[in-house]
């Protein structure tokens, strides 16, 4: 027993300082722009520490957190030396350069701000339905609307037919591989077709198809689609 008492300790000390050296994602698990950081930790296998804050958690006015991220808001990224990072386009982009380089950041400059437009593009244009699906479908029962949800599946079809011209012919959105542009896009795309009605859910075969290439990645599996998977079955079953 007195012999293997330091030993516990020399391993509990080893696994905190694996622990404080770790990436550290402040946010919720369910946020969708933690699902965007977490399913790009999730590609990139990185080893990391996710801390639930924000939602029924809370902490986003506390000052520390504050001090880590001004707007309250997630996801945030800590690394071990007490760098911040917000924004999750930018925790996107900033994993890939440091971690992927040439494979998820595309290298070349014209690479590059190609993915970016898409990721720039998707941040713009994807985040509406995806928050007024949630007001609607989980926000305080007497403000649901289902005739909001139907107009803001109408007013996403324009953004669902550039994807579904552009992936024409392509496997992803640079082209033949898997990159940091299919992120933003994708973490939402699980919502799109599993919470809009089916009345109001165009087919959409190439991002359909595109869909079905991210949902075979463990990665999407883990971090988008079981993490929206509870909400899904709750929209399913209300029909
Ligand atoms: N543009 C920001 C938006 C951040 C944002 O609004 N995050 C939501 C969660 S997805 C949030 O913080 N909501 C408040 C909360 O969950 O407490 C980003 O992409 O990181």
């Amino acid at each position: 027993m007195q012999a293997s008492y330091p030993l516990v300790i020399l391993r509990d000390n080893f696994i905190n300082k694996v622990k404080n050296g770790m990436l550290k994602i402040w946010g919720r698990a369910d946020g969708s722009n933690v699902i965007k950081a977490m399913w790009c930790i999730g590609e990139l296998g990185i080893a990391h520490e996710r801390i639930d804050w924000g939602g029924e958690f809370g902490g986003n006015d506390d000052p520390e957190y504050r001090r880590k991220n001004p707007n309250g808001r997630l996801p945030t990224l800590e690394e071990d030396d007490g760098w911040t990072l917000w924004e999750s386009g930018a925790v996107v982009r900033y994993l890939c350069m440091k971690h992927s380089l040439g494979k998820l950041c595309p290298e070349t400059p014209r690479g590059r701000a190609d993915a970016e437009k898409w990721m720039d593009w998707s941040s713009l244009n994807f985040a509406g339905f995806n928050s007024i699906y949630l007001q609607n479908y989980f926000g305080p029962e007497d403000k649901r609307s289902h005739d909001a949800i139907l107009k803001a599946a109408k007013a996403q079809v324009q953004w669902m037919d550039i994807l579904e011209k552009h992936l024409a012919g392509r496997q992803y959105l640079c082209g033949e591989h898997f990159t940091m542009a299919d992120i933003p896009a994708g973490s939402l795309t699980d919502r799109w077709f599993n919470w809009t009605p089916k009345a109001a859910l165009p087919a959409h075969p190439n991002v359909r198809s595109w869909y079905a290439r991210l949902a075979a990645r463990p990665a999407y599996q883990e971090h988008v689609i079981k993490v929206n998977a509870k909400r899904t079955q709750e929209i399913a079953v209300r029909g």
